[in-house]
């Protein structure tokens, strides 16, 4: 018999955080060593500290810009390198991470070749993507990929040059009104809120799926004029099916707004980004990832996002991702 003022604890009222759900998912694998959950569990002790450093930036004067641009050419914001840093220092300190990739170092980080005893990790990620919303407390998000460390390659820096079919896991957390981490590990989408209070990421949804169709899309309405036929093509479609268009200028916002309503998601390439603006390794894979997890589908051109092969760590890719009734949309209009 439960008390009024407690509610009933079923399914639907447990109290999972993050942790535990880890665990139980590692008792799933009688061989597991422990790393990938290390490295998940460093991902979520980061993600807390840039949480409640984006909360206090301006309190703490560390809005605006370095003064410096990174190896994208971007103007780097003060943000981006303590949001960098706490990732480095946190994936750093977990033996079996061998390799990090991050939008803001030049190249990839290797911390150490010998794993010996652990299943080793390449971690790639974009610090704190969207990051010059920080300025009009604007939404922003850290964007996560992981991939096995491949001992085999010639040179170890290659090992974080796989395809996006290879990843293991990947995931996004959302910097906005709620603290909430999106993840994958291979078998469905699970998302997750940050009780401030406590310090835990609690469970929130253990099977996210994207609907199949929605009447919205999510691109930079000043770069349809630039791009190529089919894009401005689908989006005279779009508007003269009444569609509503959503643009937040950061993807993880974009990208989950996308995840929980339906829609599609575009960067296309443009005069100035002609292979389109966003990173293959460390945003369009992880994003395809999660959507494709979720019952979508992802996109680069007329490729599946996941299954173009990288060649360099910070290369471009379009990106066309969302409910998959949409994309195919999309498609069909750049096939025209
Ligand atoms: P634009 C943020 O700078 C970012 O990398 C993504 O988060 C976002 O989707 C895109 O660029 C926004 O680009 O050209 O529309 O400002």
């Amino acid at each position: 018999m439960t008390s009024p003022e407690t509610p009933e604890l079923t399914a639907g009222h447990n109290l999972t955080s993050l942790q535990t759900f880890l665990l139980s998912e590692e008792r799933k694998h009688p061989h597991a060593t422990g790393s990938y959950t290390m490295v998940l569990s460093a991902l979520s002790l980061a993600a807390k500290f840039i949480a409640a450093r984006c909360r206090r930036a301006r309190l703490e004067d560390v809005l605006g810009g370095m003064g410096a641009q990174n190896v994208q050419g971007e103007d780097q914001q003060k943000l981006d390198v303590i949001a960098n840093e706490a990732l480095v220092r946190a994936l750093g300190s977990r033996k079996g991470v061998a390799i990090l990739a991050s939008e803001e170092d030049d190249d990839v980080i290797v911390l150490r070749e010998d794993t010996s005893g652990e299943r080793p990790y390449v971690v790639l990620f974009d610090p704190l993507d969207g990051s010059s919303n920080l300025d009009v407390c604007g939404s922003v998000g850290t964007i996560f990929s992981i991939l096995q460390h491949d001992r085999r390659v010639a040179d170890v820096r290659d090992s974080a040059l796989q395809a996006g079919v290879h990843q293991v896991g990947a995931g996004y957390v959302l910097y906005g009104p709620s603290t909430v981490l999106v993840m994958t590990s291979g078998n469905g989408v699970s998302m997750f809120v940050l009780d401030p209070t406590i310090g835990s990421f609690l469970l929130v949804d253990d099977d996210v799926r994207i609907p199949e169709s929605g009447k919205s899309y999510s691109l930079n309405a000043a770069n349809v004029p630039r791009a190529a036929a089919g894009y401005q093509h689908y989006v005279q479609w779009a508007n003269e099916q009444g569609y509503s268009m959503r643009y937040a200028g950061a993807m993880v916002a974009d990208v989950h707004r996308t995840l929980m309503k339906g829609g599609v998601f575009l960067y296309p390439p443009t005069a100035k980004d002609p292979s389109g603006k966003l990173r293959l390794m460390y945003e369009a894979n992880p994003m395809a990832m999660i959507v494709e997890q979720a019952g979508g589908k992802a996109y680069s051109g007329l490729t599946r996002t996941m299954e173009v092969e990288p060649t360099q760590i910070h290369q471009r890719v379009p990106v066309i991702l969302g409910s998959s009734r949409e994309v195919d949309t999309v498609l069909r209009h750049l096939a025209d």
